[in-house]
């Protein structure tokens, strides 16, 4: 199963704890308040009722552009969700909700909501807010977002589609499901990237120091990710082109198929990749110091260099024209995965200080081998 899976859910049953808290105290005293939406302006946003039963805090409706786009600043978490299309059929509403806050609405004093009409611009803003309050926006399905999250701030979007996303965090935790974005960026510099369903899209994600980054499957015609001292683990990888690297953690690559002029490339200083090879261009691996696994589909037919301290590959892998070369202290292999002729299809590992391990397994074996 995908390890990390469970943090959402944990996440969530934190959220409800804090609900039943304010429930329990009935610090919020008004529930039935009708909450109020003042379009024309576009500026003033309103606002507020407290929902005890829904654990809300206070809650705002903008009437917006479906094509705007959303901008936050939060030392809090966060999460985006698409408004429903059903209540809201022309997709012209932010609804942004507020719970989980100790010490009741003058605890949100910092936290600004507003609509910038001329920009499209929703901005969600607070310098200073209990860090446990979690913030909830349904935007429209097409926002573009811009959201910077401070401090130990989780971000959490799904099933958005838009032109741009871009999601930065210091320590929490950024949760992708089922997001569409022609262009994707990632940035943390200490909390873990995680990417559930598909995700879609140019994606470039960048974890600094022990960031994790773990993908159940992306898709896209360029796709980036570095991490620093953290593993990088993607499931499946559909690209044209990909570039992944880590200074000190392991790469796994459970499945990639990137179409046949495509290429892709993984770099770790130290550690190890795994990687499970189906269809390719150019495959490119290096790990300065620290070991390769390289499986590939049965079927696959590839120019190959192996070059390591050692390499282990197994008997039933069959190569033609294979030539062992030895150097200084290491041994490089070449030849033909099941066929003579063509170079333009490549896979080349490299391992300098490690051994380059090469099998062959079917697609089957390698789907029971990442469970
Ligand atoms: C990925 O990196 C390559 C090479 O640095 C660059 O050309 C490409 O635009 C990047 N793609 C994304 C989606 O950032
Ligand atoms: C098409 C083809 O020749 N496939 C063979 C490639 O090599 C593997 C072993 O590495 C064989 O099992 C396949 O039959």
């Amino acid at each position: 199963m995908f390890p990390f899976s469970g943090w959402g859910l944990g996440c969530l049953r934190l959220c409800l704890l804090r609900v039943w808290t304010g429930e329990a105290t009935g610090r919020w005293a008004c529930g039935t308040c009708q909450s109020r939406l003042y379009g024309s302006g576009g500026s003033q946003p309103e606002v507020s009722r407290s929902d005890p039963a829904r654990g809300i805090l206070k809650e705002w409706a903008l009437l917006v552009s479906p094509f705007g786009r959303l901008r936050a600043r939060l030392p809090c978490h966060l999460t985006v969700r698409p408004l429903d299309p059903l209540t809201y059929p022309d997709g012209d509403r932010v609804l942004v909700t507020v719970s989980g806050v100790e010490g009741g609405a003058r605890a949100l004093a910092g936290l600004q909501v507003n609509y910038d009409e001329a920009q499209k611009e929703v901005t969600i803003v607070a310098d200073v807010i209990d860090h446990q309050a979690s913030v909830e926006v349904n935007a429209p399905l097409k926002f573009d977002l811009n959201i910077q999250s401070s401090g130990s701030g989780c971000v959490k979007v799904q099933n958005i589609e838009c032109d741009n996303c871009k999601i930065e965090t210091e320590q929490g935790t950024s949760i992708l499901q089922s997001v569409k974005s022609q262009k994707l960026h990632v940035q943390t510099t200490g909390g873990k990237v995680i990417c559930l369903g598909t995700v879609y899209g140019d994606i470039d994600i960048r974890a600094s120091d022990k960031s994790t980054v773990t993908v159940d499957k992306l898709q896209g015609s360029s796709i980036n990710i570095s991490t620093e001292d953290g593993l990088l683990k993607v499931k499946y990888l559909y690209t044209e082109s990909s570039f992944l690297s880590s200074a000190a953690g392991d790469i796994t690559l459970g499945s990639v198929h990137d179409s046949s002029s495509g290429c892709l490339n993984a770099l770790a200083q130290q550690g190890a990749i795994d990687v499970y090879v189906s269809e390719l261009g150019k495959v490119e691996l290096k790990v300065h110091k620290g070991s390769i696994l390289v499986k590939v589909a049965s079927s696959l037919q590839a120019y190959l260099q192996l070059s390591g301290k050692e390499i282990d590959m197994n008997s039933d892998v069959h190569v033609e024209e294979m030539n062992e070369a030895h150097r200084d202290d290491g041994v490089i292999i070449t030849g033909f995965l099941n066929q003579t002729s063509k170079h333009e299809k490549w896979i080349k590992a490299d391992a300098p200080k490690g051994t380059v391990r090469f099998r062959s397994q079917s697609w089957f074996q390698s789907l029971k081998l990442q469970d």
